[in-house]
């Protein structure tokens, strides 16, 4: 019997990339002039929430009052920030087990997001799914996924019931660089642009699943904005350090899922940090390399520069800001605290919907 062989490969180098589809690298450049000063010290104000609970979180896992897993989202505050400011309430958001953020960046309140952390009643799964397992129909947040890549199905599914509702929402579907490389993605993606479902897949590049950097599992090009280009999804790269490229970028691409020309790709340059999880090696990354960017990139820094410089703010304006924000994150964590835990009698409730 003939068989059909397969088309001999041509060598890495050779092989182009033809970015067709995709637009190229970092568009959107940074303009304070297109934020009015409250906008700008609402998003500093937002991504110093993010900030400041987190470390909280990493302070009461140290001291064992928060137990399994724990994903911070340190350094990758500009991306939750832009995107929101970039989109509407009505726009629904699912995301990773690195979900802190988002939750806090859709209005949902701390003090349950901190109470489910530490595993009590007062949290918004009553204590009992933690730092992976939160949701918020009324805040339009459908999770906090465990398994690598399962939450981007479900985002295409949740477009699809936009689109089938006929309601005016955008899914935003965050997912990590790891992640990009699962199946299911790639058929999320095929059906997305096959139906012209209003997804945006925001791809958060922080350049490392675990401990392994993008160079080592990229096949070809580290470049992920392309990634949709077989399924002729447009591409975006972005400063994910910067929270207005950021919300520039969603405008753009918002619009476009929006008004029924179907799913849009943001790769997010960012970067996170603190370790993977509360237990990581460290050992796949340099001290100086996390250094130089803290030092270099930071989005929360960077904006109060920018605000400074520009002689928007004062100095004082800002100290009252960060006061009162950390003040927020120490009542959450109070109310953490003097929240009781789960009964036994609950241990049973909640695992079937009755339909
Ligand atoms: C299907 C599956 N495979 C492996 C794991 C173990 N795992 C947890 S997080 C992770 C890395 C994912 O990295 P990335 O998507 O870049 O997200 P980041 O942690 O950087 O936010 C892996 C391999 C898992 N949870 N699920
Ligand atoms: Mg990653």
């Amino acid at each position: 019997m003939a068989t059909k062989k397969a088309p001999a490969k041509k060598p890495a180098a050779k092989r182009k990339t033809a970015a067709a589809s995709a637009t190229k690298a970092a568009a959107a450049k940074s303009s304070v002039a297109k934020a009015s000063k409250e906008d700008l010290l609402h998003y500093y104000k937002e991504m110093l929430a993010i900030r400041r609970f987190e470390e909280k979180a990493g302070q009461m896992y140290g001291m064992g009052l928060i137990g399994g897993f724990c994903h911070l989202y340190i350094g990758q505050e500009a991306v939750v920030v832009g995107m929101r400011a970039a989109t509407t309430e009505n726009d629904t958001v699912v995301t990773s087990y690195r979900d802190h953020g988002h939750m806090l960046a859709c209005g949902m309140d701390p003090d349950g997001v901190m109470a489910e952390l530490t595993g009590r009643r007062g949290g918004y799964s009553k204590g009992k799914g933690g730092s992976m397992h939160m949701f918020s129909h009324d805040k339009k947040f459908y999770g906090g996924h465990g398994i690598v890549g399962a939450q981007v199905p479900i985002g295409t599914g949740i477009a699809f019931a936009h689109q089938y509702l006929e309601e005016p929402a955008v899914s935003l579907t965050y997912l990590g660089d790891g992640a990009l490389n699962q199946g299911q993605v790639y058929e999320s993606f095929n059906m997305a642009a096959l139906w012209k479902l209003p997804v945006i897949y925001i791809i958060e590049n922080n350049k490392y699943g675990m401990g392994t950097s993008i160079e080592r599992s990229s096949a070809k090009s580290t470049e992920l904005y392309h990634r949709g280009q077989a399924y002729g999804i447009p591409g975006q790269q972005v400063d994910g350090m910067d929270v207005l490229a950021v919300k520039e970028a969603g405008e753009k691409a918002a619009d476009h899922a929006r008004n029924g020309k179907g799913p849009f790709i943001l790769e997010m340059m960012t970067y996170r940090y603190r370790g993977h999880s509360m237990s990581d090696p460290a050992k796949y990354r340099s001290k100086e390399e996390v250094q130089k960017m803290r030092q270099e990139r930071d989005p929360i820094e960077r904006l109060r520069g920018m605000m400074l410089d520009q002689g928007l703010v004062e100095e004082t304006e800002l100290k009252d800001l960060d006061r009162a924000v950390k003040a927020r994150v120490s009542a959450a964590a109070e109310f953490a605290q003097n929240s009781p835990e789960p009964d036994p009698s609950e241990l049973f409730t909640d695992i079937y919907v009755e339909a």
